[in-house]
């Protein structure tokens, strides 16, 4: 973890200290601020709003706070997928067992209580980070479709979700946009399944190629389907995307003589789009976007419906 040895680009974990008392927070920020950047909150509600913009890799949370008290605050993270992996520490000067119990029963990693030690809160951060930046190792892999290298389908079952949620909350819009491979049964027949293979590689290629935004999300979301997911992206926007994919991809001429289309490999599209300020659902986007794809398939392939 943080600047030892070789790896002096990389940044410096953050860290999220929540308690009531100004005082307690200092002490604590004595004590990490050499190794952490570390984010400051005096309050339950603070914390939750911090957490959903700045991502800590780790929370010091106070037990007892008025308003809104440690164990409320830990379960509102756990409830949200954007928070619930970030890992908590209750520290307080409650040493009954029953309440260390409740707090890892909610989902916390670790209790620590005051007086505070600044050796041993030491080493349980950095313990903690450790064990966290290990399990999103694991979690990126999990993530990652190992034939193309983009997200798979649990990744974008999980961050549809969540982008959905985001998009409602700001009222923007978003889109999705599906792709089939045509004809890519005939394909994988004449050519072999190993060229097959190397067929949805350089598509997923064309994929990335295509998107730009930093927040676009492209997952194989089956066999030689793919989705598209563009946060802050209106119908006119996706359809722009989609011909251009289009574009790509055939541009790309990968031969395929079987196909009743075109000689090169080609793709249909079909576009979901939940305007601004229209309420909207996750799963009716999918939806949607799968029935459009589904005509462009009927009306003849390499098009695109929306
Ligand atoms: P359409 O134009 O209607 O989409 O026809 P299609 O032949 O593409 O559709 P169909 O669903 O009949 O066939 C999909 C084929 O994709 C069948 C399957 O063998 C192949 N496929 C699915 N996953 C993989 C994969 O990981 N590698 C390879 N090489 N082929 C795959
Ligand atoms: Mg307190
Ligand atoms: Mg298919
Ligand atoms: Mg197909």
């Amino acid at each position: 973890m943080g600047n030892d040895g070789n790896f002096v680009t990389q940044a410096r974990p953050r860290l999220l200290v929540v308690d009531d008392q100004p005082t307690n927070i200092q002490v604590l920020y004595q004590i990490l601020a050499n190794d952490y950047q570390v984010l400051m909150a005096t309050s339950g509600k603070q914390a939750l709003a911090l957490c959903e913009n700045k991502q800590p890799d780790l929370i010091l949370l106070d037990l007892i706070m008025p308003d809104m008290d440690g164990y409320e605050v830990c379960q509102r993270l756990k409830k949200n997928t954007a928070t619930k992996d970030i890992p908590i520490i209750f520290i307080t000067a409650q040493t009954d067992e029953s309440a260390e119990e409740k707090g890892l029963d909610l989902g916390a990693v670790d209790f620590i209580s005051k007086p505070i030690n600044p050796r041993i809160v030491r080493a349980r951060v950095k313990t903690h980070l450790m064990l966290k930046a290990q399990s999103d190792l694991l979690r990126s892999w999990a993530y990652l479709d190992g034939l193309t290298g983009v997200h798979n389908r649990r990744y974008f079952d999980e961050h549809l979700n969540v982008e959905m949620g985001r998009a409602i909350r700001n009222n923007s819009a978003m889109s999705l946009v599906m792709l089939d491979v045509d004809f890519f049964k005939r394909y994988n027949d004449r050519y072999g399944h190993q060229a097959g293979d190397d067929c949805l590689r350089r598509v997923a290629n064309s994929l990335k190629n295509s998107l730009m935004r930093p927040g676009d999300h492209i997952a194989r979301y089956g066999g030689e389907e793919f989705v598209c997911l563009l946060p802050e992206t209106g119908f006119a926007g996706a359809m722009q995307l989609a011909e251009q994919i289009r574009k790509e991809i055939i541009g790309q001429q990968i031969e395929h003589a079987d196909s009743s289309v075109a000689p090169f490999v080609t793709v249909s599209l079909g576009i979901g789009t939940k305007p601004e300020n229209i309420a909207g659902n996750a799963s009716a986007l999918m939806h949607l976007a799968d029935t459009q794809l589904y005509k462009a398939k009927e009306f003849g392939r390499h098009r695109i419906f929306g």
